[in-house]
């Protein structure tokens, strides 16, 4: 063999010939036939196409928006590779997902083309149809909708699946969202993730709530309450790790030893849902012991303002003050000034908050005959039932751990606290999260470096929203605006069967869904598909052939991420604003989301309110006061394909000033309103106190409905997959291939489960059957279930028909781990 016969520039052919060759002799020891081959065919060696490489993000909702190298050869990507940024590798990683992305594109399960449905709903009988047919047809049907019933009755459900700005549901300034503005239709709701921050934003006001991840390293002690960084937020979990290596504690409070908790110093196994009750455990174990910071109470929360015996704020009028300043309120309106009355211990004299030099925190004596408490009165009051012992009970933690928590809270430096979504999925998710972030206020943890509520860099958020709902057309147009915003649950439950909201009539006759796969991702999918079998016409944008593009009457195929350019925006833990390239042609017919929100808003005659270049309309989504103060367009970004934020402070709150109207941490609400409307009967005196706790619907162990139905599911969210995106992913399934339920080994053997074994968990909504596997990291009677499968990938049933589709009576959140069941082998 000469030198010239190994020579590595081989041509293609000669090589699967080669290839063949060895296959048909068998020959498998050792020797080479390709290279020999290679010499007799004579052929001019080809050129290995050169690799471009081209910047990328996931932008899938695990929040991350990781950057990305995508490698394109010959037309085609062939790697993903982490993209790395000049000014520092603290973001710079990505995970299986974003290096499998090439299997994404490639996938069997692509929409190729637009297609109609032609069989049963859900039974994924389609006919290919062309995009003008596709286009005509929704234009058609949803001109008549409009005539007859009015733009409301077309709703759109703007979904999490792609972040990014031109093309995104979710994104609110998304050509999408221009598009449903533009014909006033109505909007649905996801309502997912709402009660953890809506008890921030309760309680502290307007965020940045985060102290940016570079302060983690000042913590002493970081507690994660509630969430699987690991699994969940993979930029961050190297700002835990580090602390902890720098010699910080780290803490863990879970249901469940997971990844993190096998991190962690000390892990805290506590009840599903009964986190609230655990703070409240804390809380009261500190008045016990004076622990209390008061200082921080009385200058950076609202402890000291006065409760009348009505339950209202006393305030300078009841004083015979009447107001003479004024200001404007959150709708624009100029209101008078009525300011909270607050007991001055210095002076020993009622005096409005701003005057006061040392308010008092209880003991206030009549003011002018009105008998009042302090916020802080109220709150000792409402923790005094939960003794070491109560809590203990309720929460499965010990007295001793509870009183250990207590104290590495108030004497032992600072502490982070990290809330994820652990709390939120469950009915009392709100009322647990506003226990956690009054034990934070008790303790006095926060506005200031190493303490806080957790760490992260929430920075260039939406864009500026309002300028893209109200950019005119060409002609000078405004969008009339969204048609009417609709709850979930209610559009689900109430306005689609009775075709009435709140008893006028209200019909829906078109769902439009773009980047979300609701069938799989709502509560309750027995609903969802009920639902999808009562609304007339549904079109469905997505990329892939899931559980909700099967029930579609007209199928858009969407293409994929690398196939067009756009830019990513929202992010929670990194900071950075991408510029997505073009890496590749759509495959097959697919089309840019934003190519196709354009054409239906051409042929629905709203093409003059899209006359703007991709570019001019990327400028107005960055032309938030932050993104005009620092000159920062889309040529700017696409300078680097990257350009880091700073527009958040480095600690939040620092000095303990809040987003509140009086600047301090809030405790009270004399007057809450539900965050949503859908008639319901409310309880207010529950919404009033942030130390008000109940149990959560399902997952209370007390509940008689847990004699029936044993076990709460956790429906966790998976490593492999961002919700059910990646489900078409071969590699992935190496690693979670199909579902599975989490057991203790007790509870395991009651059941007479063995490892593997076939199991059905039930209740009166729906059951799934999934293979068992037994985990003595798993408490008794909670069980957890990998949440993200198709339905197709269930042996039987769906792991969502099993969850409840109702709402707290204040808060509009899905309670997707707030779910009871039993368990029986199979
Ligand atoms: N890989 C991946 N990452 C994701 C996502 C994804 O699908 N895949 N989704 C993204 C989205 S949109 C979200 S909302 C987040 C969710 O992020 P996380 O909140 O971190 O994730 P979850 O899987 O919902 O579970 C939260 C953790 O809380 C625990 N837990 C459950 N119930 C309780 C409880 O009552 N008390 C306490 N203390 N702990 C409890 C669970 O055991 C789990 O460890 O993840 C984001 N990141
Ligand atoms: N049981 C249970 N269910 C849950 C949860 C849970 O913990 N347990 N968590 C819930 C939470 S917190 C969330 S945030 C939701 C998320 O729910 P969804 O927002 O519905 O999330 P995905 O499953 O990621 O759906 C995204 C869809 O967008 C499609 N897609 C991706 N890229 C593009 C694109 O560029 N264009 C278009 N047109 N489509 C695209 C994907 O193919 C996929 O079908 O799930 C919720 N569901
Ligand atoms: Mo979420």
């Amino acid at each position: 063999m000469t030198q010239a016969k190994t020579e590595p520039k081989f041509s293609r052919r000669s090589f699967i010939k080669g290839a063949a060759a060895l296959t048909a002799t068998g020959a498998l020891a050792g020797c080479s036939p390709a290279a020999e081959t290679l010499a007799e065919t004579g052929e001019a060696p080809v050129e290995v196409p050169e690799t471009k490489i081209f910047a990328g993000a996931c932008r899938a909702q695990c929040g991350q928006g990781c950057y990305l190298n995508v490698h394109v050869r010959d037309g085609r990507v062939v790697r993903t590779t982490a993209g790395h940024f000049d000014d520092g590798s603290e973001f710079d990683r990505i995970c299986p997902k974003g290096l499998s992305q090439p299997a994404r594109v490639y996938s069997a399960e692509r929409l190729q083309y637009p297609m109609r449905r032609v069989g049963e709903r859900g039974k994924g009988e389609f006919e290919r149809i062309t995009w003008d047919e596709a286009i005509a047809e929704i234009a058609e049907k949803w001109k008549g909708y409009t005539a007859e019933f009015g733009p409301t009755s077309i709703a759109f459900f703007l979904g999490s699946g792609n972040t990014a700005t031109l093309g995104g549901g979710a994104p609110e300034g998304s050509l999408m969202a221009r598009l449903l503005n533009v014909m006033g239709a109505s909007r649905v709701l996801p309502d997912r993730d709402i009660a953890t921050p809506m008890a921030w934003a309760y309680m502290f006001g307007a965020g940045p709530y985060a102290n940016r991840c570079s302060d983690s390293i000042n913590a002493k002690h970081h507690v994660i309450w509630g969430g699987d960084i690991a699994v969940s937020d993979k930029q961050r979990a190297h700002f835990f790790l580090e602390a902890r290596d720098a010699g910080a504690e780290l803490v863990v409070i879970d249901i469940a030893y997971r990844t993190m908790a096998s991190k962690a110093d000390w892990f805290i196994p506590v009840h599903p849902a009964t986190d609230g009750a655990l703070a409240l455990g804390a809380i009261h174990e500190i008045f016990e012991q004076g622990w209390e910071a008061t200082d921080f109470l009385r200058d950076h929360t609202e402890a000291s303002l006065l409760i009348k015996e009505d339950g209202a704020f006393l305030r300078m009028s009841d004083l015979g003050v009447e107001p003479t300043e004024t200001t404007t309120n959150a709708q624009g309106k100029e209101v008078p000034v009525d300011p909270y009355v607050v007991w001055d211990e210095e002076t020993s004299s009622a005096v409005p908050l701003a005057q006061a030099k040392k308010p008092a925190l209880g003991g206030v004596p009549a003011i002018e005959g009105i008998a009042v408490r302090t916020e802080m009165e109220l709150i000792r009051e409402a923790v005094e039932p939960w003794t070491l012992e109560r809590t203990s009970e309720v929460t499965g933690v010990s007295a001793e751990d509870i009183k250990h928590l207590a104290h590495l809270y108030t004497q032992e430096g600072d502490v982070q606290t990290d809330m994820k979504f652990g709390l939120n999925h469950y009915n009392n998710g709100m009322y647990s999260s506003k226990c956690v972030n009054s034990l934070l206020l008790v303790s006095g943890q926060m506005g200031r470096s190493g303490s806080g509520l957790f760490t992260g860099e929430p920075n260039f958020g939406e864009g500026n929203v309002q300028a893209c709902i109200t950019m005119p057309s060409a002609s000078g147009e405004v969008p009339q605006g969204v048609g009417a915003i609709l709850n979930w649950t209610d559009f689900c439950n109430n306005i689609v069967p009775t075709g009435k909201k709140l008893g006028e009539d209200f019909p829906i006759k078109s769902f439009y869904a773009s980047c979300t796969n609701v069938v799989s991702n709502q509560t309750d999918q027995n609903k969802t598909l009920a639902l999808m079998n009562q609304i007339e016409f549904i079109v469905i944008q997505d990329m892939t052939m899931n559980d909700t593009a099967l029930y579609a009457d007209i199928l858009l195929p969407a293409c994929h991420w690398f196939e067009t350019a756009d830019l990513r925006v929202r992010y929670y833990t990194n900071p950075y604003l991408l510029w997505n390239e073009k890496a590749v042609e759509p495959l097959y017919e697919s089309k840019p989301d934003a190519e196709i929100y354009r054409m239906i808003a051409e042929a629905m005659g709203y093409g003059d309110f899209f006359q703007f270049t991709d570019d001019e309309y990327l400028n107005v989504v960055l032309s938030t006061p932050y993104g005009k103060e620092n000159g920062i367009t889309i040529d700017k970004i696409r300078e680097k394909n990257y350009l880091r934020c700073a527009n958040d402070p480095t600690i939040a709150f620092e000095g303990g000033i809040f987003g509140t109207a009086t600047g301090r941490a809030m405790f009270y609400r004399e007057a809450p309103m539900p965050d949503y409307n859908m008639g319901q009967e409310m309880d207010l005196e529950k919404e009033k106190l942030a130390v008000f706790w109940e149990p959560a619907r399902e997952a209370d162990l007390a509940n008689p409905l847990r004699e029936k139905f044993p076990f709460t599911i956790c429906c966790e969210h998976m490593r492999t997959r961002a919700h059910t995106q990646w489900y078409d992913v071969g590699y992935l399934k190496e690693f979670e291939a199909q579902p599975v339920c989490r057991i203790n080994p007790e509870d395991a053997a009651e059941l007479g489960i063995a490892e593997g074994d076939t199991i059905r968990l039930y209740n009166d909504r729906g059951s799934v059957t999934m293979l068992a596997t037994i985990n003595p990291g798993q408490q008794r009677k909670a069980v957890h279930c990998p949440r993200s499968f198709l339905t197709r990938e269930h042996i039987d049933g769906d792991l969502a028909r099993t969850t409840f589709n109702d709402y707290n009576q204040a808060c509009r959140n899905q309670s997707y781990f707030d779910c009871a069941v039993a368990i029986e082998k199979l």
